[in-house]
């Protein structure tokens, strides 16, 4: 077996804690070089290599990987839809410029692997509303979006051309406790959590029948690793996989919190962010993922609801 070393950038993030806890659990901790522009983060602390680290600064990453032997990259730095569009130079700059770094690197260093995660982001109001399918007509109107949709060109390209074995998957909206999230159109999911438990009521920026794709953070990290595990001549789609495990709208997942705490209230008061979350689709075709790599979710919606308050209250 190769010995692998993995750095994780953006490991302080939303999804970043919990995959660099996972890859540790499986290659050692000394094995995975957290690393992010924050300088130390508690939930990491004392389980691992840490350092701190710009991914816009490639000649730094550069000395980084080589010092430490690297083989693997995971790359999670960005700027996500709802801070995107507050600010698009930054995020276009961030979310293309730390791509190529990497994939420079990785070519240049012959990398084992990189992974790198795109999004549901990348449909449009002109992509199917249901089961949307892993190649359809592919519009975004976010500057988040379009970052996303060049990338897994970019992605594409650096496998086509120099070899580069990168791999990518579509995430939905991710919801966990562990981690805050970092921005996202879809982060009132992980709100409503916190605020039910705290204040028994919740003012959600979306619309009470907004339908949108969703993950609970166990299935991606499990998507996550699969799909870095799998051989990679099962690996066909060299863009990024649509993955998919539920659909639910702000009325739904209140209707579910509702069951475990009953004298929980919601009301609406939609933002800027009711224009993002309409541009995408309400439900994920997966069955390319699940022919070439076997996908298949753990979560449905009550399960995972259950499982976020009993964590939280912990
Ligand atoms: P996050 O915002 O929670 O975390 C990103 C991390 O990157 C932060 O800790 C931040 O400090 C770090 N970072 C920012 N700029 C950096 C830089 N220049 N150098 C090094 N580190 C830097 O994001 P997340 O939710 O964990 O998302 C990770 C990836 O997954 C992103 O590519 C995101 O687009 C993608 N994704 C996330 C979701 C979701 O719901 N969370 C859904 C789809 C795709
Ligand atoms: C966001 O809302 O921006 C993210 C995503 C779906 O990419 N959660």
């Amino acid at each position: 077996m190769i010995k692998e070393k993995i750095l994780v950038i953006g490991a302080s993030g939303q999804i970043g804690v919990e995959l660099t806890l996972a890859l540790r659990k499986i290659y050692g901790n000394a094995n995975v070089v957290a690393s992010d522009l924050r300088e130390q983060n508690p939930l990491l602390e004392g389980t691992g290599p840490y350092v701190s680290l710009d991914v816009m600064n490639k000649e730094m990453l550069h000395v980084q990987v080589i010092r430490q032997n690297i083989t693997q990259i995971y790359l999670l730095a960005a700027i996500l839809s709802a801070t995107g569009e507050k600010n698009p130079n930054l995020a276009w700059h961030l979310n293309m410029q730390g791509l190529l770094n990497v994939l420079d690197i990785a070519r240049e260093e012959k990398l084992n692997k990189v992974y790198w995660p795109s999004s549901i982001a990348v449909f449009g109001p002109t992509s199917p509303k249901q089961n949307c399918p892993q190649q359809t007509i592919i519009e975004p109107i976010t500057v988040y979006g379009i970052s996303k949709y060049a990338g897994e060109f970019w992605c594409n390209y650096y496998n086509q051309r120099y070899g580069v074995d990168v791999r990518s998957l579509r995430y939905p909206g991710l919801i966990s406790y562990k981690s805050a999230p970092g921005g996202g159109t879809t982060d009132y999911a992980i709100e409503i959590f916190h605020e039910a438990i705290e204040n028994k009521k919740y003012e959600c920026f979306l619309q009470e029948d907004t339908y949108l794709p969703m993950m609970y953070m166990p299935d991606a990290i499990k998507a996550t690793i699969e799909l870095m595990e799998a051989p990679a001549k099962n690996i066909s789609i060299r863009t990024s996989y649509n993955i998919s495990a539920m659909s639910f709208s702000p009325k739904e997942i209140a209707a579910s919190i509702k069951k475990h705490i009953p004298e929980f209230s919601i009301h609406y008061k939609p933002d800027y962010r009711q224009k993002i979350a309409n541009s995408w689709p309400q439900s994920i075709d997966d069955s390319v993922a699940a022919n070439d790599w076997n996908w298949k979710s753990g979560y449905d919606l009550d399960k995972m609801v259950k499982d976020m308050l009993d964590n939280i209250k912990k």
